[in-house]
């Protein structure tokens, strides 16, 4: 347990070089190895139980609404009646609970690599994993990228929840796997992805603002808080096909009984999270 020392978690990595986030564990919940990352799943004494992949913070239950519910209505508001949602990723559910309470969405395609992790949410993060039982909801297990190629011009909204460009996420950070999306979406459909920390992947987010560009008449940049991921907070990438989406001008309102059950989401919120920086803004301009 390399990232474990004397009852307490420590999120060390290169990408944060010289910076961790720190948590008193209560009781080690699960800790194996899959065929494709290191899981870790622990009750915290301040956080409520954490998911950990290959020793980075995935999500808490104290704070994991903010980033499910940005990732998935920027998107959604910014289409005028999404019926079929592609996510590739999100093991832990979180994502798909917040999607399955969106009134126009009839089914919720998910494809995720690793198994275990939506067995083990299932069985640990029952606040995340509870949208499995929607109707809505199919899993296939795989290589999102493979599964894009079987299914050309499908989706209206595609959301990529993945974890950081390490490991078995970093194909989904690539020119390529945006390719593979827009083809995987009808022709005014659009996208949102994980979009990592301005604080820390400047350079990075600049070159995937390029080639998003290169394929997509409409590429913007948005960020949330999330305190207990590196630098408390995490950014998206959207883009879409659609020339004339705006993605800080929703096209639809969400139900006022549905605003007010959020935690997070809210119109004011969505308007200024696209209110970028100057330091970040150069970034995604330059
Ligand atoms: N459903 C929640 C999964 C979270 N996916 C994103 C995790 C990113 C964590 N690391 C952020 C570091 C930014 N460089």
């Amino acid at each position: 347990m390399a990232f474990i020392k004397d009852g307490w978690f420590s999120e060390i990595n290169d990408l944060w070089y010289g910076q961790a986030m720190s948590f008193e564990i209560k009781e080690i919940l699960y800790h194996k190895r899959s065929q494709f990352q290191d899981i870790l799943v622990f009750k915290s004494k301040s956080h409520g139980n954490v998911l950990v992949l290959d020793g980075c913070i995935q999500c808490t239950d104290r704070d994991e609404f903010t980033y499910q519910e940005m990732i998935t209505y920027l998107p959604l508001s910014s289409h005028p009646c999404p019926k079929k949602v592609l996510v590739i990723g999100a093991g832990d559910g979180g994502v798909i609970r917040e999607i399955a309470k969106h009134p126009s969405v009839e089914s919720i395609v998910q494809c995720e690599i690793d198994e275990e992790v939506v067995n083990v949410s299932k069985k640990f993060l029952p606040i995340l994993s509870c949208g499995y039982s929607s109707p809505k909801h199919t899993l296939h297990i795989g290589c999102g990228k493979e599964f894009m190629k079987k299914h050309q011009g499908e989706f209206d909204v595609i959301i990529t929840d993945s974890s950081d460009p390490i490991g078995p996420a970093a194909s989904l950070f690539e020119k390529e796997y945006y390719q593979l999306m827009k083809f995987a979406l009808k022709p005014d459909g659009l996208l949102c992805s994980q979009g990592e920390c301005p604080w820390l992947d400047a350079a990075f987010i600049n070159n995937m603002m390029k080639f998003c560009n290169q394929l997509f008449p409409v590429v913007q940049y948005a960020y949330t808080n999330v305190p207990t991921y590196p630098c408390g907070q995490i950014g998206f990438l959207m883009c879409s096909s659609n020339p004339n989406t705006s993605f800080e001008n929703p096209v639809q309102q969400l139900p006022y009984e549905q605003i007010t059950q959020m935690h997070f989401y809210n119109p004011d919120v969505r308007r200024q999270c696209f209110a970028l920086p100057q330091f970040v803004r150069k970034v995604i301009e330059s």
